[in-house]
């Protein structure tokens, strides 16, 4: 399909139950749709500025933060994956094929010659993007070191997902109580994390480490909440830029910080490293409750 600006991208519907589809640039892998069997509505925020224009990431639904997360090294803020062209991976299905997932798309991006220059790794990046039963959306990432011999490599990584709310102030995330996190509105300071949940009264930009393998966000107004189960993803970021952040994006609306939470499953405390051969396996389940 042809998406905005003419950028490609995929649809996969659920072909039992009806309303469950995802959409996915092959820019980025970017997914910027979700819908599940409650009620068809749109479960992502994407900007309506966003400006779709590459080199330009897509402001909203789920950026793919590889191999670097946020400025935490020498490459552009949160890497180059989400600003390359995937391509459809026609390979054998790199991951076993599982009878629960009812539509999915394969995609995988290696590096350019000038992605070299910058971060001199081979690698492969698989990304799966299916829907599971009720329209779960299932994310899986498998990144192998494909240097025959040489160095290993190692690569920090986040599901940067931006999740539509009703009302930022009406947003409680919880499952992070009694963690540590690094506060990146405090030049990364290490804190705990005292309350039961999260609540949004300011701009949040937090790294909560080696949280649950289950995180809720709650939407009081809507009465619904999402669920996010992972595996090898021990990191949770945590970020509402409010209003003033939000004003300095050119790509996100002044007052579309009300709209939206990022909860980011993610590895950043302990970079993964990868010897010549090795494989890291990342998944994230959303769905709505
Ligand atoms: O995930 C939170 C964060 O690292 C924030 O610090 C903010 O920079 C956000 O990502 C968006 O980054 P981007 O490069 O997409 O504008």
């Amino acid at each position: 399909l042809k998406g905005i600006n003419g950028l490609d991208k995929i649809l996969i519907r659920d072909a039992t139950a009806t309303g469950c589809s995802a959409e996915v640039y092959l820019y980025g892998a970017h997914v910027t749709s979700w819908k599940n069997d409650h009620g068809e509505e749109e479960l992502l925020f994407v900007s309506s500025k966003s400006i779709f224009d590459p080199p330009k990431a897509i402001r909203g639904g789920i950026p793919i933060c590889f191999p670097q997360f946020s400025n935490h090294g020498t490459l552009p803020s949160h890497g180059f994956a989400r600003n390359r062209f995937w391509t459809i991976d026609n390979d054998p299905p790199p991951f076993p094929t599982n009878a629960s997932e009812t539509a999915f798309v394969d995609l995988i991006l290696k590096p350019s010659e000038d992605d070299m220059k910058i971060w001199p790794h081979s690698f492969e990046f698989r990304r799966r993007v299916a829907l599971g039963p009720g329209g779960d959306l299932i994310l899986k990432s498998r990144i192998r070191n494909t240097n025959n011999e040489g160095e290993p490599f190692s690569f920090t990584f986040a599901n940067h997902t931006y999740f539509s709310v009703s009302d930022i102030s009406g947003v409680r995330v919880e499952g992070l109580k009694t963690l540590d996190y690094l506060d990146n509105l405090q030049k990364m300071k290490r804190f705990t994390e005292h309350g039961d949940a999260i609540t949004f009264a300011s701009e949040v930009d937090r790294i909560y480490l080696s949280t649950p393998a289950k995180i809720s966000i709650l939407d009081h107004e809507k009465k619904r909440s999402f669920v996010l189960r992972k595996d090898g993803l021990p990191d949770a970021v945590v970020w509402n830029p409010w209003d003033k952040k939000a004003k300095s994006m050119a790509d996100f609306g002044d007052d579309e910080y009300k709209h939206m939470v990022c909860v980011e499953a993610a590895a950043i405390e302990k970079p993964i490293t990868l010897k010549p051969g090795e494989e890291w396996n990342g998944t994230l389940e959303l769905s709505t409750v």
